[in-house]
This record gives structure tokens, sequence and C-alpha cells, in this order.
């Protein structure tokens, strides 16, 4: 692939007024008639070209106002079209004809087929893959698509928009006509047809109109349904209250395909899903499901205004329609849920993989200016730290301020393909606000790291905080420039009360927000007396690594007194890490671990707090994760040192918290039938987390076997296993839970998925043998994405002792596996080789070892774009 720069963007010669499709359907042959109308740009030479983009297609036809096109005024290669000596300003319609193999698509992109579906994926350049077309997000124009295809085998033909009609065709064929009236670039584009089944209902919106909802499942998975459903109505509900945004079409159209490159795809009124984040019932999916299905359905529907009425200019502003949806989806979440649980998870999962990615080779920009290839750009940076910046600007504003921003920002731009700075302006603008400094979190990469310290005057009751910012260097960026971090914090007094300085100099401070904006700079708070203990970064209103040298008696004091739970919690894990780091380092030199008494009680204190809810409760009981460890470790990292110090932690709390453990697994089952909502799901995660530590403290799995036995829902019965199958893997008892397990859903393939998952992440170099077989298994589908990310995938990504195997055989694996899939999914490939980005900060065998299998693929004749991209910018 080219590069492409931001610095070169220009808008097209020529305007696309309308859009017309048909397509008759065939699995091998689809025929796509397009007939296009455009007209040259005022302004542009008239002798400039039409030039549109392709991808591995074929032109069978080309019409001039209907009129064939002598071949000499056009260039056609599978790449492009280019069409010469067209109009200087008249508009002018061209009719291209293509051929298309839905069948042989496996990559996926474009028009392809899933169980006996055509299905169709355009983001980012899918759309190019159908027909010819100024494939790139500027372009908008109103679709009008006739689909044509055999009645029987496709009952149901769907497309964007309003339905318009459709009968009887020809001899056994049928047709459907759609009409999207609103504007869209092509990457919004669908077409759906197949023999699905449907879920019904109805939406009343604010202004009274009334809405058909529709979602298409496999026949038989209709009951699956109800739960999106119900998401899908909270979530527009929600964005007429929150963000006085309406759903502005007669019909919203979810459908469920079991092949999926990803979770889900925004298409204008026809929202694709991955039937993962579609299906649910309490014996097959998790409370997590549950969640995760709530924030995909609110996250697709938000894009029909973050993304789809205002949509990016160029796909360099891709955070402008996904952080910003993020955020809108985190909020949805926190409103449904409990925001301070919510807003760990968020940070947790931040943490553990956009932090990684700022820190490594593949780090880049919220918004970049150059790629080689777009779907690389779908990352944690540009989703999850976009929605960390559209977090801070809140923050900045306050709510009212914030949200004077955002109606400024639908009403101005509506209609319109923008990019970030306009986004910025409209908070600037509602605001009267210069945010210039501010955005240099959307131009510079990595994570700043705040050095704080702190100094008490008694005498004259001041409190000084020095805080220093540095931003790491990046790739393409060696140095930076001091940015604006809103950082919140509170000065709690000995007996937890929060203290309110009556003077601050050094720098500004709004409400319980400091913002810190320069290098260095020096806070002092007068009027403070006692010493106060500084908690700082509350909620984690910064995206940013701190460096400060708490005591643990301070941490717990947070631990005990904040207000803020997600500060409680903070403190925890930063006790938590203390400990794990420094077990690291002891057992490294050959010295026993013990843990600070000071962080088991605070724990154990936290986890048997009855005024606290249970979620968090299990939230402050789950201690960060080995990968955690290792970026708060920094580089030279031994996989088995850190799972062996993580172990003697866990054993340690669960022999402390051994009562404590028995009672919550007595007290935290729920009453009555299964029901996912949070209050439940928080119940049975504490109880379910008090069940691993007692494998731990009871050093049997007699118990986890009872629970596996006794379990009325997946979410008990997957974590029952995962406990068997992690700590007793040996156990005739976890070899007989999986085989049960397995036979009772056979036929499930989303439950197939945990079952494949389960068994990659058991830790030990053991792994990569139970892999190999399980890929040999018939329920492996090596073509299918999710079967694929949930074995080789999970294997890659959350098993590290496994995964970074001394010897290094499971990079070579991996290698293998990254070639096969490339030859058939790309994007899959690429995702899945990311699982390596942390090489680097290995420890000198190993990273040797991951060296070498980089290289291994990077040397292969035949790779993707999508593929050498990821492993050159790996290896530079
Ligand atoms: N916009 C899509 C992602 C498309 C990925 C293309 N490689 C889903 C989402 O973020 O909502
Ligand atoms: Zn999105």
């Amino acid at each position: 692939g080219q590069i492409v720069n931001l610095a070169d963007y220009r808008p097209t010669d020529f305007i696309l007024e309308r859009v017309d499709l048909t397509f008759e359907l065939d699995p091998t042959n689809t025929k796509v008639d397009s007939r296009l109308i455009f007209h040259r740009r005022e302004g542009v030479d008239p002798s400039a070209p039409l030039v549109l983009d392709g991808d591995e297609l074929t032109l069978s036809g080309l019409l001039f106002d209907q009129n064939e096109l002598p071949t000499s005024q056009y260039d056609a290669t599978p790449e492009s079209l280019i069409v010469r000596d067209l109009p200087a300003s008249e508009p002018f319609e061209l009719t291209i004809t293509t051929y298309i193999n839905p069948e042989a698509n496996t990559q996926l992109m474009g028009l392809y087929r899933t169980n006996g579906i055509y299905c169709t994926q355009c983001e980012a350049e899918g759309f190019r893959r159908i027909t010819y077309f100024p494939d790139r997000p500027d372009v908008l124009a109103p679709y009008t698509i006739t689909i044509i295809g055999d009645k029987a085998a496709n009952p149901v033909m769907l497309s964007n928009g309003n339905f318009l009609g459709g009968a009887g065709y020809d001899e056994g064929r049928a047709f459907a006509a759609w009409f999207d009236p609103h504007p869209k670039p092509s990457y919004l584009f669908a077409l759906v047809a197949g023999d699905l089944g449907v879920v019904d209902d109805t939406f009343e919106t604010m202004s009274g109109n009334e809405v058909a909802l529709k979602i298409y499942v496999e026949h038989g998975k209709e009951a699956r349904a109800a739960y999106a459903m119900d998401a899908l109505k909270r979530s527009m509900k929600w964005d007429e209250e929150r963000f006085g945004r309406e759903y502005d079409l007669n019909i919203f159209q979810i459908v469920a395909v079991s092949d999926f490159n990803m979770g889900a795809m925004e298409n204008k009124g026809l929202n694709v899903f991955n039937d993962k984040y579609v299906l649910a019932d309490p014996e097959t999916a998790t409370d997590q499901d549950y969640a995760n299905i709530e924030a995909i359905i609110a996250h697709e529907y938000f894009h029909n205004w973050t993304g789809n009425r205002i949509t990016c200019r160029d796909w360099f502003q891709l955070c402008l329609k996904e952080g910003l949806t993020v955020y809108r989806d985190h909020e949805f979440s926190a409103d449904m849920r409990s925001r301070a649980v919510k807003r760990i998870a968020e940070v947790r999962h931040l943490k553990s993989e956009q932090f990684p990615e700022d820190a490594g080779p593949l780090a880049h920009p919220v918004r970049p200016t150059k790629y080689r290839e777009i779907n690389n750009f779908y990352t944690t940076t540009v989703y999850e730290k976009g929605s960390e910046v559209t977090r801070m600007i809140a923050t900045l504003l306050g709510e009212s301020g914030f949200k004077a921003g955002m109606d400024l920002y639908f009403e101005r731009h509506d209609g319109q393909a923008v990019t970030v700075e306009d986004f910025v302006t409209c908070f600037e603008d509602a605001n009267h606000r210069d945010l210039t400094q501010f955005s240099l979190w959307y131009r510079q990469a990595g994570t700043p790291l705040v050095t704080v310290s702190s100094q008490y005057d008694q005498s004259s009751g001041s409190f000084t905080l020095s805080l220093e910012q540095m931003i790491p260097a990046t790739p393409g960026q060696p140095t930076k420039e001091p940015m604006h971090i809103p950082l919140s914090f509170a000065l709690i007094s000995d007996n937890g009360a929060l203290a309110t300085p009556t003077a601050v100099k050094g720098g500004e401070v709004t409400g319980e927000v400091l913002h810190l904006t320069e290098r260095q700079q020096n806070f002092t708070f007068s009027g403070i007396s006692p010493r106060p203990v500084l908690s700082l970064n509350r909620s984690f209103s910064a995206p940013v690594n701190l460096h400060f040298d708490q005591t643990p008696t301070d941490l717990a004091h947070i631990a005990r007194y904040d207000t803020d739970l997600f500060a409680r919690w903070q403190a925890l894990t930063e006790l938590a890490v203390l400990n794990l780091t420094q077990g690291v380092r002891d057992l490294k030199t050959g010295k026993a671990l013990t843990c600070d008494p000071a962080f088991l009680s605070a724990l154990l204190e936290a986890a048997g707090d009855e005024t606290l809810e249970p979620a968090f409760r299990a939230q402050a009981l789950t201690l960060p994760s080995e990968s955690d460890i290792a970026r708060e470790l920094g580089g030279n990292n031994d996989p088995e040192a850190i799972h062996a110090a993580r172990q003697a932690v866990l054993y340690a709390v669960a022999k402390e918290g051994q009562p404590l453990f028995l009672r919550l697994f007595e007290d935290m089952k729920p009453a009555g039938a299964y029901s996912p909502d949070a209050a439940s799901a928080g119940k049975r995660s504490l109880r379910n987390i008090a069940l691993s530590y007692l494998s731990y403290a009871e050093a049997s799995h007699a118990r986890a076997a009872e629970a596996f036995a006794a379990a009325d829902n997946m979410t008990d019965l997957a974590q029952a296993l995962t406990v068997l199958a992690h700590r007793f893997p040996d156990s005739t008892q976890a070899t007989e839970a999986l085989e049960t397990f397995q036979s009772r859903f056979e036929g499930n393939a989303l439950v197939t998925d945990k079952w494949f998952s389960i068994q990659a992440t058991i830790p030990g170099a053991g792994a990569l043998e139970r892999v190999k077989q399980l890929m040999a298994d018939a329920r492996f589908v090596a073509s299918n994405p999710n079967r694929v990310r949930a074995l080789v995938g999970s294997f890659a990504f959350s098993n590290p002792t496994g995964f970074n195997r001394a010897d290094g055989e499971a990079y070579r694996f991996l290698a293998e596996q990254i070639l096969a899939i490339d030859q058939r999914n790309p994007q899959l490939a690429a995702r899945i080789l990311t699982s390596m980005r942390s090489w680097r900060s290995l420890e000198a065998q190993r990273a040797d070892h991951a060296h070498s299998a980089l290289m291994q693929i990077e040397r292969a004749t035949v790779l993707s774009a999508d593929v050498r991209d990821i492993v050159e910018r790996m290896l530079k």
C-alpha cells in the first residue's frame, strides 16, 4: 500500500448528486448496475478526468447518459476506473456494470456470504469491491437501491433507508426497493438478503414519529434477540433525553450474522452485527455478554448522529466519530448501570489495551497524520483514547458547556463531512474558550507521565504540589510540547473529610480540577491543616501515568475515605501494584514474597464493606492482570516470574480473607430467577471471585466442581469452569467439566467460543499443545473470525505464560497462523498479530525469539498490505 498523508487532502473534482444501484443476486456471480449522476466542481480544470476507486473489480459495461462510451475515453483496471472528456459543468450520468463473486469473498469486505446470507461490510474501503466509486467519506449522496433475487432463497432483502416496495420480478425472482434520503458516504451502504427470522417492535420518537424496529436473526434464534431489542429502545430514548437526538427514518433494522470481522457496523438504518453482540439468554450468555450487547447496540445506534448525519471528511478524522461515539456509549452504560463500576471497567480496559499500544511500536496520535492501511487504524487509541479526550473536554467545560458545544456541533455540521478541528471549534465558540493547547491531545501520541511530589508546611498550613509532565517519544515524534492535563483531586484530612483550601497559587484550579499546562508547575494550597492526603486523577480525569511515591498508609487512607469510589479502587490497585511488582523483584532475587499487611487489610475491608455495591467490591478484589504488572515493570519482563508473583499474592489474599470469601460465596447468590440487571450481575461477580479465592485458600477443586454442577446460568457455569480448568487443569474434574460443558451446548457456536478461550488461556507452557489440538477439532472453523479470535486470539492476547513460552515455540506457531489467516482474511490476521506489540519489553531471550518470528512473517513472499504494515512497524 501507498502511504496516505493528511496534508495531501483535497476535495474531489466531481460532485456526486445521486446513486442508484441495482443488484441481481447470485451466490457466485452477482450483477451490480450502478447509475451515478455527477457534475464537475466549480473551478476545476475542465480537462480533469473522473477517477473512481476499485478493488479486484472487472468492468463489464460503461454507459455515458445511457450510451456506450468509446473505449478510448476510459481506462479500467481492477483498482480504478478513469473516465476522460467529461462535461465542463453540466450533470451527466454514468452507468457502471460489474459482476462480483460473494461466495469467494473470504476477506469479508464488500459483498460476501455468511451461512447462506448475503451481507456487506463497506467501512473503510469495502464499497470499491462492489462497484467503481469515489470511495471516500467526503462524497455524500442519497441512494436508491433495487435488489433482485431468488424468491425462495431470499425472502428478506434489505438495504438502507425507508422501504419503497417489492413484488415478484420474473420466474422465481422477486425485487425489493429502498431509498435513503439522507446523503451518506459509501462506507455506510449496506445490503442484506437471505432467509432470516425477525423480531418486531416499535419506538415512538420524542416528536411522535413511529419507528418500526426489526432485528433479523437465524430462524429459531428470535427469542435470544429480546435483550438487544430492549437495549435498542433504551438507547433511542437516552439519546433523545441526553443529547436531544431523534431518529430520522421510519424503520431501524439490525441484522445478526455469524461471520463478521469486528463487533458491528453502523450502516445507515441497517446495522449489521456480529451475532455474538445480539444473541443472549441466561443459559448461554454471561453477564459480561449482556453488558457488551447493551454497549454495542447503543454505540452503533448513537453513530446515527455521530458518524452518519455528521461524518468524517477523511479517514484521518476517524476519532471524530469513534472516540465521540465511545464516549457516548460509556455515558449510556454509566447511566444504565453503576457509574463508578463502569468507570473502573473502562480504565482497566484503557490501561491494559491502549497504554501498551501507546508505549510500543504501533503508537500513533488519536488523529494520525499518515497511514498505509486504514483498517489498521481502528485502534484502541482512536476509540478509547479518543473517548478519553472527549471526556476531558467535558471535564474542562463542565456539563452545560459541553452540552452547548455538542448542540452547536449538531446544528452547524448536520449533513456534512468534517474534521476534528471543526469539532473542537464548536466547543471553543460555544464557550468562548481557546482549546489550542488542549488540541495537542489529538496530535501527540504517547501516554503522558506526570511526576508528583508534595510538601506540607505545618506552620503556615500550606500544601505544595509539584507536578512535572513528560510525554515519551513515539514513532515519528521524538519531542513533544507540554499538554493541558486536567487532574481531578481531593485533599483528604485525617478523619476522612475533604479539606477546602482558602487560596491556591501557581496555576489554575476550577472546582476540584487542577489544570497542569506547563512542563513543570507548583500548586500551593493554603489554609490546610493538618497534613492532607492527596487523591489525584480521581475518576481518571486524564489518561496519564502518575509517578507518585505515595506511602501505603496514604493509599490505604484514600481507599478508605475518598468520596470518589473510583479513586478508592485506584488506590487499592496502586497498593496491589506495589506488592505485585515488589513480589516479582523478590522472586528474582530469591527472596520469599511477603504481602504488606496494610494492603491485605485495605483490600479485605473494601471487599467486606456492606455499604458498598457488590460489583465494586468484586472489582476491588480483581488484582491487576499479569500484563498490567508487566506494563508497570516497564521492561525486561519475565512472564513466568510475573505469574508466580501474582499467584503468591492471590494465595496470600485468599488465606487472609478465607472467612470473608466463605461468607460472600454463601450470601451473594441473587434470589429468584436469573436477571441480567447490574445489581444481580454485581452479586454474581462478587460471589464468583470469592469462589476463585476459595480455590486457593482450600487448595481444592471440590467447591468449584460443586458450583459447576449447581450453576443455573452461563455466568456461574463459565466462572466455575474457568476456576477448574485454570487452577486444576490436570484434574479429572476439569476434564469432565470441559466435556460436560461442550456436550451440553453442542451446536451453539458462541458457547463453543467460550470453551475454546477458557482452554486457550490455561496458564503454562502446555497451552500451545492444547491450542493445536483444538484447532484440529471439527468445531473449529478456520474461516470464521469468532472461532479464530476465541482460540488463536485468546491464546496470543490473554495467555502470558502460555504464549510467551521461553523456547519461543508459540511465537513461531503464531507466525504460521498469521500467514495462513492472511491468505483468507488480512484484516483478521493483522489484528491478531498486534498481540505481539509489546515484544520489546520481554527479557532478552524471549524478545529474540519474538523478533525471529516477526522476521519470518516479514520475509513471506505473499503478504497482505494489512499484515505488512503491522509487521514492518513492529520491527522498526
Ligand atoms: N465503524 C465500525 C468499525 C469499522 C471497522 C472497519 N475496519 C464499527 C464501529 O466502530 O462502530
Ligand atoms: Zn464506532
